[in-house]
């Protein structure tokens, strides 16, 4: 995190105000700003998406990842950060490469199964996390390997008569039968025929003549089962089959996302969700982004009459809201459409906070619903350093101000108190921004913040 914070302090110092102009004020894709993630992995749970990614590091040059993030969003647009529930200390039979995978539910059981190398081969193998709640903490449900063969990238489906499947693979493609239990299975490993009517038809690379490159996303929808898999290498490209069973035969139907963004790989995650179909991938459109730089985001789709599944693009604006934030119950203050030049952490009260705050950074919320009107602003903050505030303001970081908190010296950065103010002009529905000011170095954290007013 220290590394984080100069970090930080290095690009702001740098690029100061041109940096804040040339932040895409609009953009909500990536839809994490304040680290690289990759390899999305969506979970419908309770009116929720659980968003499980991994954590490409800062100056990364190859896919060095210690550990796996967890996200949720109610609307699509705004995504709360969850923290590290996972990460390779989870299995002490790991070594390196906290890589792509899936978490499903069942029976209130949260099972999120990963590719890790291992200390006794040196070679991947599949470990199944289990947890009581989608944020964890994950705990190894097993102390050894689930299935290993060497290949990445678990993706997992529970069929409609409860019948759990495990796929993965790279360079091959092959699956499991999962016991109602999920953390063993039935019958042996079967590999999966890539054949080029199944899987499309790759030129130029006598060892892989179909385009299964890796990254299988398997699901059923209308009595169709999909495996969305990154395809070619490098770059790759999102592709897709289907099948009306779950273990074939498969039927190659195209493209789904060209090469696009920057990063030669690419990852699917598919979902419905409040009434529309949403596609994750990741691409290196952050500063600093690349193929070990990756950040994850969304497109909202539809599904054509026929059931497959057009052609979707890449783009920076990302899908409509979902739903509206109510802003007059408690909100985390990591609860974030857009960041700017703010970072995450562990609060002391539990879950995160916002930290790493200078003067002019500030927070984006969308489609926050005030309605009659909001009258007051509280937020829960501490800081080690007096005459900071938190401006509430709409139309932009610089937009009209609607109210200002001072925030006090509380004695500690996890030292926490709480704050409010007036505000006005808070009507209707609109986006948020959280712009913070002071002097010079970290200004303030922030743990959650609520407005009070009529709904
Ligand atoms: O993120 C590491 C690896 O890169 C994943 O396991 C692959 O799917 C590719 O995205």
């Amino acid at each position: 995190m220290a590394e984080k914070r100069r970090f930080w302090t290095r690009v702001a110092l740098a690029v100061g105000v041109v940096l804040t102009l040339a932040a895409p004020a609009h953009a909500d894709n990536p839809i994490v700003q304040h680290i690289y993630t990759a390899d999305p992995a969506p979970l419908v749970h309770n009116g929720r998406v659980y968003l499980y990614t991994g954590h490409d590091e800062d100056g990364s040059t190859w896919f060095t990842m210690k550990e796996w993030r967890v996200w949720s969003s109610a609307d699509m647009v705004n995504w709360t950060d969850h923290g590290s529930p996972m990460n390779l200390s989870t299995f002490s039979w790991a070594k390196q490469d906290a890589w792509a995978g899936q978490a499903i539910e069942r029976n209130g059981k949260f099972y999120w199964y990963v590719p890790v190398v291992t200390k006794a081969t040196g070679r991947p193998a599949i470990g199944v996390g289990v947890s009581d709640s989608p944020t964890g903490p994950f705990r190894d449900a097993l102390g050894r390997p689930l299935v290993e063969n060497g290949e990445i990238d678990p993706t997992v489906m529970i069929d409609d008569n409860g019948q759990a499947y495990l796929y993965w693979g790279n360079p091959n493609l092959s699956y499991v039968r999962l016991n109602t239990d999920m953390i063993s299975y039935s019958g042996g490993i079967t590999r999966i025929p890539l054949t080029t009517a199944g899987f499309g038809t790759r030129t130029g690379d006598p060892n892989r003549p179909t385009l299964y490159e890796e990254g299988p996303w398997v699901y059923k929808r209308n009595g169709l089962y999909y495996n969305v898999f990154a395809a070619k290498c490098c770059s790759e490209f999102i592709a897709y089959s289907t099948s009306p069973g779950p273990t074939g035969p498969w039927t190659y139907r195209g493209t789904v996302m060209p090469t696009q963004g920057s990063s030669f790989t690419n990852h699917a995650g598919i979902i419905d969700f409040k009434g529309s179909s949403y596609f994750f991938y990741h691409n290196g459109a952050l500063q600093g982004g690349g193929g070990f730089t990756r950040s994850v985001a969304v497109e909202k789709f539809s599904y054509n009459a026929d059931g497959t599944i057009p052609t979707i693009n890449m783009t920076t604006a990302g899908p409509p809201a979902a739903d509206t934030l109510n802003p007059y119950v408690r909100q985390e203050a990591e609860t974030i459409a857009w960041g700017s030049g703010i970072e995450t952490e562990a609060a002391s009260e539990g879950g995160m906070n916002v930290g790493f705050i200078n003067n002019g950074d500030h927070i984006k919320v969308k489609n926050v619903a005030f309605g009659g009107g909001a009258t007051t602003f509280s937020a829960r903050v501490a800081s080690t350093v007096a005459g900071s505030s938190v401006e509430v303001r709409t139309g932009g970081p610089n937009g009209a101000l609607a109210g200002r908190c001072t925030v006090p010296n509380t004695g500690g950065w996890q030292n926490w108190t709480t704050v409010s103010c007036a505000v006005s002009g808070l009507t209707g529905t609109q986006d948020l921004y959280l712009r913070f000011s002071g002097g010079s170095g970290y200004l303030l954290n922030m743990n959650w913040w609520q407005f009070g007013g009529a709904r």
